[in-house]
């Protein structure tokens, strides 16, 4: 499927609001994928397709996870807003044709991360975040950061959503302390 029609399809899955996310997005990653020298096709596609499955019915996404062996089992373990990610991830891959594993993976690990990230990943993960429509407080910090040292900019990210997890006594992936981890046990400083 062209890019054009990924589009299409993303924004008649998804409500207004999230489609002009979405386009944030996109645009976020095309400007980190310049600025680190990645990809900038492949950003740009990943982005559209991160929260492909936002909005999939939870008994979807559930029956999915249990009968797809490439879905781990284990995320009915947490709370269903993670599912989008790994089903969003299928989705692209069955239904609208992407091949490539970069961005399959970009997509499957946009809302947790996970230990050794790919630029790419880090990319997604990154625009997700502070993309212009983003209004978290704190986000500025994040997005200053995000123009020098992209590690730094993934470490305060991960600390601003533990934290967030941790206020409302919500379980923490795994993945996403894994990620964290690596991250500090690799800062270069
Ligand atoms: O889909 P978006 O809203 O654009 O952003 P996202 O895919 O990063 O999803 C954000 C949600 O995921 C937010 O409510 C926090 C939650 N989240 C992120 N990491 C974890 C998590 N929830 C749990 N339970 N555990 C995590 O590790
Ligand atoms: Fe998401
Ligand atoms: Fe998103």
């Amino acid at each position: 499927m062209e890019y054009e029609q990924i589009l299409e399809v993303v924004k008649e899955k998804l409500p207004a609001k999230r489609f002009t996310h979405v386009l944030g997005v996109i645009e976020t990653a095309q400007a980190l994928a310049i600025r680190y020298n990645a990809d900038v096709d492949k950003a740009t596609l990943a982005a559209a397709l991160h929260d492909v499955a936002k909005y999939e019915p939870l008994d979807q996404m559930k029956r999915m996870i249990k009968s797809e062996e490439q879905l781990p089992n284990e995320l009915l373990d947490f709370h269903s807003e993670l599912w989008h990610a790994a089903v969003g991830a299928l989705i692209a891959e069955r239904d609208l044709g992407v091949t490539d594993k970069e961005v399959l993976s970009a997509i499957r690990s946009h809302t947790t991360g996970h230990t050794n990230m790919s630029l790419l990943e880090k990319i997604v993960f990154l625009a997700d975040y502070i993309e212009p429509n983003r209004t978290t407080p704190g986000v500025a910090d994040c997005r200053t950061l995000a123009e020098t040292d992209i590690d730094a900019a993934m470490i305060l990210i991960y600390k601003r959503t533990i934290e967030y997890l941790l206020s409302k006594n919500s379980t923490i992936h795994p993945d996403t302390i894994y990620g964290y981890n690596y991250l500090v046990n690799n800062q270069h400083n």
